[in-house]
C-alpha cells in the first residue's frame, strides 16, 4: 500500500460525482435510520487524510468519531491484523481461546489507572461494553439501580438508550426503555447557573442528594460517567465533581464506572481522561481508539468485581475477535512508540491557541461561547451573539463550510451547537494548522 499524500486537495464539488452516484445507490438500499455526516464515499484513509472516490483529499478532524487515533491505516495495525487474518479469522474465544485476547487483557491491566489486581472481558462495540459493565456491577453488588448524568451518552442498544440523556435522535420512538436507570445533574461549567467556579461542588452535592433521597444509595449498583462527556458536547465536569462522585460511590459500596469509550486511549493526552483528577474507577469501559478502527471493546476493572459474574454469564460470539485483538496490539504499540499522549497535548496547545485567536479577532467572535476540551478532544460551543443561547444553526453552517473546503468536522451537544474536533493523533502539524485556517475562513461566511 502506498502512503496517502498528507495534503488537502479539493478537485470536485464536495460530494463529487462518484460519491453522488454511490449515495443514490445507498439511498435505495441502506435503511434511512443510518445517517452520514458527509456523504463522501471513502476510497482510502491514513494519517490525517481521508481520500474519496473522486480523488478529493479531506483533512480528517473526526477520526471516525474518535476511533482512528493512530490513523486509519496505521502500519502496526495493518501488519498485525493482516498476519492474524492469514493465520485464522475466528474460533470464538468461548470455544477455543487464543493468545491475542489474553495479551489485550494484559495491556488493559497495565494501562488503566490503579495498581490493584485487574481483569477484563472483551466485546465488539462500546454499547456492549457499557451493558456488560452494568451486568457485572449488578452481579457484584446484588443491587439493581444505575445512576447516569445529564448530557451523558452510552449507546443505542435498549439498556444504553435508557442510559443516554438525549432524546433526538437516539431514543425517539424506540421505547419502552430499561428500568432502574436514574439521571442526575453533571457539573457543566459553562452553563452552571451560579458560574463555573461553583459547578463542581454544587452539582456533586445535588447529584448526591438526589441519589440519596430519590433512589437510596444502598439500592445503587453502579454510577456511570464519561470523564469528558462526548456526544453531549465535550463537557469536562468542573473540577471537584468527579472526585466527589467517586468518593460517594466508594463510601456506599457502589461500583464507579468510567465510560472512557470516547475519551480513552491517549485521546485527551493521557491514557485515560479520569487520570486528570487522580480518579481510579472500579470499572472502565473502552472501545473506539483501542483497536485502530477494528471493532473491539472492553470492560476492565477490579478483579473481585469482574469475577462476580458466573462462568458463562459474559461473552458473545465475536467478542475479542482475534483480528480485532491483533489490531488493538498494533494500536497500543503505535501509541507507545509515537508518544501519542504527547502528540495529543501538542494538538490541544495548537488548537486552543488558534481558536482563542479566532474568538478574539473575529467580529462575531462572541458566537464562540466556550472553547474547551483536552488533548485532541477539543470543541467550541456556539451561541447567539452576546448571549448563552445555543446556536445550532451556526454549528451546522460552519460544518458545512468546512466540508465544502475539504475539512471534515463533526458537531455534537445536547443543543446541537457544539463543533468538535477529533483529529487522528498522528496528524501532521501543517495539516492541523491548515484545517484550522479553513475553520477560520468558515467563520467569515456565517
Ligand atoms: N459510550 C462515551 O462515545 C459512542 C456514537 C455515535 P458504540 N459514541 C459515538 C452515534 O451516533 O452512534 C459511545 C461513546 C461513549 C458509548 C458509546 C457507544 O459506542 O461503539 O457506538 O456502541
Amino acid at each position: 500500500m502506498t502512503a496517502i499524500p498528507q495534503e488537502r486537495r479539493v478537485v470536485t464539488a464536495i460530494p463529487g460525482p462518484k460519491s453522488v452516484e454511490l449515495q443514490a445507490r445507498r439511498l435505495a438500499t441502506v435503511a434511512a435510520g443510518v445517517g452520514s455526516t458527509l456523504p463522501v464515499f471513502t476510497a482510502r484513509a491514513g494519517g490525517g487524510i481521508i481520500e474519496d472516490v473522486d480523488g478529493n483529499r479531506l483533512i480528517d478532524f473526526g477520526s471516525g468519531i474518535a476511533v482512528t487515533s493512530v490513523g486509519a491505516s496505521a502500519e502496526a495495525v495493518v501488519r498485525r491484523a493482516s498476519a492474524q487474518l492469514a493465520d485464522f479469522t475466528h474460533t470464538c474465544f468461548m470455544v477455543t481461546p487464543y493468545e491475542g485476547y489474553v495479551e489485550v487483557c494484559e495491556q488493559l491491566a497495565e494501562l488503566t489507572p490503579g495498581d490493584h489486581a485487574k481483569k477484563s472481558a472483551l466485546f465488539n462495540s462500546g454499547a456492549e461494553a457499557v451493558e456488560n459493565a452494568v451486568k457485572i456491577a449488578r452481579a457484584y453488588t446484588k443491587r439493581t439501580a444505575v445512576v447516569v448524568f445529564d448530557h451523558g451518552y452510552h449507546g443505542r442498544t435498549n439498556l444504553t438508550m435508557a442510559l443516554t440523556a438525549k432524546n433526538m435522535p437516539y431514543k425517539q420512538g424506540f421505547g419502552p426503555f430499561a428500568p432502574e436507570v436514574y439521571r442526575v445533574p453533571v457539573a457543566y461549567g459553562y452553563r452552571w447557573p451560579t458560574g463555573a467556579e461553583n459547578a463542581g461542588a454544587e452539582a456533586s452535592a445535588q447529584a448526591i442528594d438526589q441519589i440519596t433521597k430519590q433512589i437510596g444509595a444502598d439500592n445503587v449498583a453502579a454510577i456511570i460517567i464519561e470523564p469528558v462527556l462526548g456526544e453531549g458536547g465535550f463537557i469536562e465536569p468542573a473540577k471537584g465533581f468527579l472526585p466527589a462522585i467517586a468518593q460517594f460511590a466508594k463510601d456506599n459500596g457502589i461500583v464507579f464506572v468510567a465510560d472512557e469509550i470516547q475519551s480513552g486511549f491517549c485521546r485527551t493526552g493521557q491514557w485515560f481522561a479520569c487520570e486528570d483528577e487522580g480518579i481510579v474507577p472500579d470499572l472502565i469501559t473502552t472501545a473506539k481508539g483501542i483497536a485502530g478502527g477494528l471493532p473491539l471493546s472492553a470492560v476492565t476493572g477490579r478483579a473481585e468485581i469482574m469475577d462476580a459474574a458466573h462462568a458463562g454469564g459474559l461473552g458473545g460470539t465475536y467478542g475479542g475477535n482475534p483480528v480485532a485483538c491483533a489490531g488493538a496490539l498494533g494500536a497500543i504499540e503505535t501509541m507507545r512508540e509515537l508518544d501519542l499522549n504527547g502528540k495529543a497535548k501538542r494538538i490541544e496547545e495548537v488548537m486552543k491557541g488558534r481558536l482563542a485567536e479566532m474568538q478574539a479577532k473575529l467580529p462575531n467572535g462572541d458566537v464562540i461561547g466556550d472553547i474547551r476540551g483536552r488533548g485532541a478532544m477539543i470543541a467550541i460551543e456556539l451561541v447567539k451573539s452576546g448571549t448563552k443561547d445555543p446556536n445550532p444553526e451556526a454549528a451546522a453552517k460552519l460544518a458545512k463550510a468546512c466540508h465544502a473546503e475539504g475539512v471534515l468536522v463533526l458537531t455534537c451537544g445536547t443543543y446541537g451547537n457544539v463543533l468538535r474536533f477529533l483529529p487522528p493523533l498522528v496528524i501532521g502539524e501543517d495539516l492541523l494548522n491548515e484545517g484550522l485556517d479553513v475553520i477560520e475562513q468558515a467563520f467569515s461566511q456565517i
